[in-house]
């Protein structure tokens, strides 16, 4: 069972709509946030503090970007999936941060 920990108005909103987008069942648990003010006893269950946090069987994740991506790729095929290596790379170079200004 995938569970997903959630702020409202935080990243964790990227995995809740890729979760959505891909029509799987998961159980969704809200935090206060800052959590590790408001909930501190979250900092057990992801010591970094942060959301999102996802967990699926032995996996655990704390990057939403990387979510989607594990997220499309174990739970394929799916409409979210991307085939063909060009578009692979457009979506990696899509989704990957961008540092603000490189100089
Ligand atoms: N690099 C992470 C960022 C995680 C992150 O910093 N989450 C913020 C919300 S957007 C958070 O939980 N902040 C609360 C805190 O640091 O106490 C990602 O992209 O998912």
């Amino acid at each position: 069972m995938i569970t997903l920990y959630h702020c409202v108005g935080a990243r964790s909103f990227r995995p809740l709509w890729m979760l959505e987008e891909l029509g799987l069942s998961y159980a969704l648990k809200m935090l206060p946030f800052p959590p590790r003010v408001l909930e501190p006893a979250y900092m057990e269950l992801n010591p970094l503090g942060t959301v999102p946090l996802l967990l699926d069987g032995a996996v655990r994740m704390t990057e939403s970007v990387a979510i989607c991506q594990y997220l499309a790729a174990t739970h394929a095929p799916n409409a979210l999936q991307v085939e063909a290596a060009e578009a692979a790379a457009a979506v990696a170079q899509g989704v990957s941060p961008r540092p603000a200004a490189t100089g």
